[in-house]
């Protein structure tokens, strides 16, 4: 049952050191201060290409880049905050939404195609075709023996081709961690509409373990850990899109607001002052990536 606290282990944070608990809310803030940034740069026109936001759902990134920062990528196309949260170059990601030479793919790929391969990040691009970064993924594993993340959404689950590469990585004992991002949709049409089944349970029957568990960091950084040892396997995480599918308008207030309950979070634990100074210095450096008069100066280059 999708809610805020789905399978969530009770007093997780309670376990971390401070430390990895601020490092994985500092890559929260970072991702969502990028589509703050970019949602204003967009209503105002200077950024006209398509973009595929991450809003809402970047704590998910924020703890896997945590638990597994070495693993190849193979995400799909709403993927700002993996790129960001792996190690990617947040000024090239802007680069590439503003369609410049400097951006991460030459500014020819967009928001939905994102690449990295640099800083000790491999992030492959996506095509467009929903869940094809699922075989592709599994064939990097079979290819190069190095473990891989494909992270890929609840409609893209429902590919018949996601479900037969699953099954291969299975049958060869391939290292791959399938991450399914559930935010409830396949553009506008939620689960309940389009499938009576569960991704998790398909998983399960291939043979690889399988959990459902909700966007909490903690939890999916633990989770991760545990799951690494026993791949391949499979985290359904339900998680809210804060924005349109593609676009920065709002459908309708999300189910819950993970960033609000990390904080409060956070807070209870005592680390109000450290948590507020995160905050500050990621909406500082990322107004400056998308302070107005910049942008304008790079469109003219
Ligand atoms: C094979 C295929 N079918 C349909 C589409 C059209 N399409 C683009 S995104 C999308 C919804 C994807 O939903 P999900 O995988 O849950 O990702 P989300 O946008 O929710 O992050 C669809 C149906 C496509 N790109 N590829
Ligand atoms: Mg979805």
């Amino acid at each position: 049952m999708r809610s805020s606290n789905f399978g969530i282990i009770p007093n997780i944070s309670k376990s971390f050191e401070t430390g990895l608990l601020l490092d994985i809310f500092r890559r929260i803030c970072f991702s969502r201060y990028f589509d703050l940034g970019l949602i204003n740069a967009a209503n105002e026109k200077l950024v006209t290409s398509m973009v595929y936001l991450s809003l809402g759902q970047e704590s998910i990134s924020a703890a896997l880049s945590k638990a597994i920062p070495e693993y190849l990528i193979f995400a799909q196309h709403r993927c700002h905050d993996t790129y960001l949260s792996f190690g990617g170059n947040p000024e090239k990601l802007r680069d590439e939404l503003l369609c410049l030479p400097s951006g991460s793919s030459k500014g020819r790929a967009g928001s939905n195609c994102l690449q990295c391969f640099e800083n000790n990040v491999s992030m492959f691009g996506h095509h467009g075709l929903i869940g094809e970064n699922v075989p592709l993924g599994v064939g990097a594993a079979l290819g190069s023996g190095k473990p891989v993340v494909c992270i890929f959404g609840d409609g893209a689950a429902e590919e018949d081709y996601v479900f037969s590469a699953m099954g291969f990585a299975v049958t060869h004992k391939l290292p791959v961690l399938f991450v399914c991002e559930d935010n409830n949709l396949s553009i506008l049409t939620t689960v309940e509409v389009r499938r009576s089944w569960s991704v998790t349970n398909v998983a399960k029957a291939l043979g690889m373990p399988g959990i459902d568990i909700t966007d909490d960091p903690w939890t999916i950084y633990k989770k991760t850990q545990e799951l690494k040892n026993n791949l391949p396997a499979f985290i359904n995480i339900y998680t809210c899109r804060a924005r349109w599918h593609v676009g920065t308008g709002i459908d309708n207030p999300p189910e819950w607001d993970r960033f609000k309950i990390v904080k409060d979070e956070l807070n209870g634990l005592g680390l109000s002052d450290q948590i507020a100074k995160i905050e500050e210095e990621a909406k500082t450096s990322m107004e400056k990536l998308w302070d107005k008069k910049l942008l304008q100066k790079l469109s003219k280059k």
